[in-house]
């Protein structure tokens, strides 16, 4: 079998939204990195996933040079709505965080800009890319090898960064000593469904219903997307589009239930809800950053924005190093873990509030009900709710 030598500064193992913007913010402070990713291009692009972006998170996407479509397409949204008791309640994200909002943008084409921007600039992704590993991260001189038709490959670099996700061979190449988890698996699912239709309300609704959670969001004037709480046992094929819209509409108030337009899916897909952090971040010369470091329920949108605040700590470590500034790394798995455990225990609180648990009660169905009654009259919790979902700032 033939071997192709590869170098590179930076080696990205994943071509998702993290190892992108890695990448794009890494090529605009002069570092060469080499991205490998298992999946082909269209693949990755077939997922649909996140749709809301902080400020934080488009501000990281400016500054990489790909923000021009995500502004003239996206949908700045100034609050959201809590629906429960048969009504909605909204939270003035804007007014009370002080003139703070949220964009309503979808992954599919915040990784899109990225690929597209990455593809102009010439700069490398290998896709396809089969039986990744990971070597030597311990020393200063790691190594990534792969196959691709045949071809056996190696990336020498001086850095790794493992953005290749949950299931990715990152985190799994770090000897089971030097790592702690932390993981808690919730006794449900998000069954989403995709439509060309008009979004319900302009804005997103959670809603709890004593049916089971819901959400109305959306990705532009024409196109929803929408999901209600399922059982861990339900198959998508058992779900019809019309039992889906029978039962979106049963968890929505009265006024929205009546407007909402139905049609066909597009997309209709179960994800599971976990709540998982791994510590540290960083092991030597590898560093991980999004999902291959910790997931949250999707509960608050918090996946991607954690997944970009990462790459901003890592980006401006890695140029801190490059730039003669080598202990900047060493503040990287810290930096992160703050940020990451406090947007973990929000979208754990979020999600405990919205849905239905089996071992609940009357008694627990009883303090949700308390908890938003609270949430929606008092200023001071409303505040809180609002200052997380605009997003904590990257310190
Ligand atoms: P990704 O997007 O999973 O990308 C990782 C990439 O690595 C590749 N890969 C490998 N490459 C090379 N070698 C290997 N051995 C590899 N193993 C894997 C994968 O093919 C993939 O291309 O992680 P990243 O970049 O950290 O981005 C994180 C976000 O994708 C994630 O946080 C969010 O999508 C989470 N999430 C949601 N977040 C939200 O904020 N709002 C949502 O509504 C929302 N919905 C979701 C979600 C995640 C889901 N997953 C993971 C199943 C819905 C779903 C279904
Ligand atoms: C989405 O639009 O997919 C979405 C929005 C808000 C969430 C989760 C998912 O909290």
């Amino acid at each position: 079998m033939s071997l192709t030598h590869h170098r590179t500064q930076v080696a990205i193992v994943g071509a998702g939204p993290s190892g992108l913007l890695l990448g794009a913010l890494l090529h605009r402070a002069g570092i060469d990195a080499l991205i490998v990713e298992r999946q082909s291009a269209d693949y990755v692009l077939s997922r649909i996933r996140a749709g809301v972006l902080e400020q934080t998170t488009v501000d990281l996407l400016d500054a990489a040079g790909v923000g021009e479509r995500m502004h003239r397409e996206g949908l700045v949204h100034g609050g959201f709505e809590l629906c429960f008791g048969g009504a909605r309640h909204r939270i003035d994200m804007h007014g009370l965080t002080g003139g703070k909002q949220v964009m309503v943008y979808g992954q599919t084409e915040v990784t899109r800009d990225l690929m597209t921007a990455r593809a102009a600039a010439a700069l490398p992704t290998i896709y396809e890319a089969a039986d990744v590993r990971l070597h030597d991260f311990d020393g200063e001189h790691p190594r990534v090898t792969f196959r691709r038709d045949g071809v056996e490959h190696t990336i020498a670099c001086d850095f790794i960064a493992g953005c290749d996700g949950y299931h990715g061979i990152s985190r799994a190449s770090v000897p089971a000593g030097a790592i702690r988890t932390y993981e808690k698996v919730y006794p449900f699912g998000w069954l989403g469904v995709l439509s060309d239709t008009p979004p319900v309300s302009h804005e997103l609704i959670y809603s709890n219903h004593e049916r089971g959670f819901a959400l109305c969001s959306m990705r532009s004037p024409v196109r929803s997307r929408y999901y209600v709480q399922c059982s861990l046992e339900d198959k998508v094929e058992q779900w019809s589009d019309d039992a889906f819209w029978d039962e979106l509409r049963r968890r929505l108030d009265p006024a929205a239930a009546a407007s909402l337009v139905t049609g066909p899916s597009i997309e209709k897909s179960i994800a599971p809800l976990r709540s998982f952090v791994a510590e540290p971040m960083r092991f030597g010369r590898l560093c991980l950053a999004g999902d291959a470091a910790h997931i949250v329920p999707p509960t608050g949108a918090k996946g991607l924005n954690l997944a970009a605040a990462d790459v901003a700590y890592l980006s401006r470590a890695l140029i801190d190093w490059y730039g003669g500034d080598r202990a900047s790394i060493d503040q990287y798995s810290a930096r992160c873990l703050r940020r990451v455990w406090r947007a973990e225990r929000f979208s754990w609180w979020f999600t405990t509030l919205m849905h239905k648990f089996p071992d609940n009660g009357e008694f627990g169905q009883k303090m949700q009900a308390a908890e938003l009654d609270y949430l929606v009259s008092s200023h001071a919790a409303s505040t809180a709710m609002a200052e997380n979902y605009v997003g904590l700032p990257i310190a």
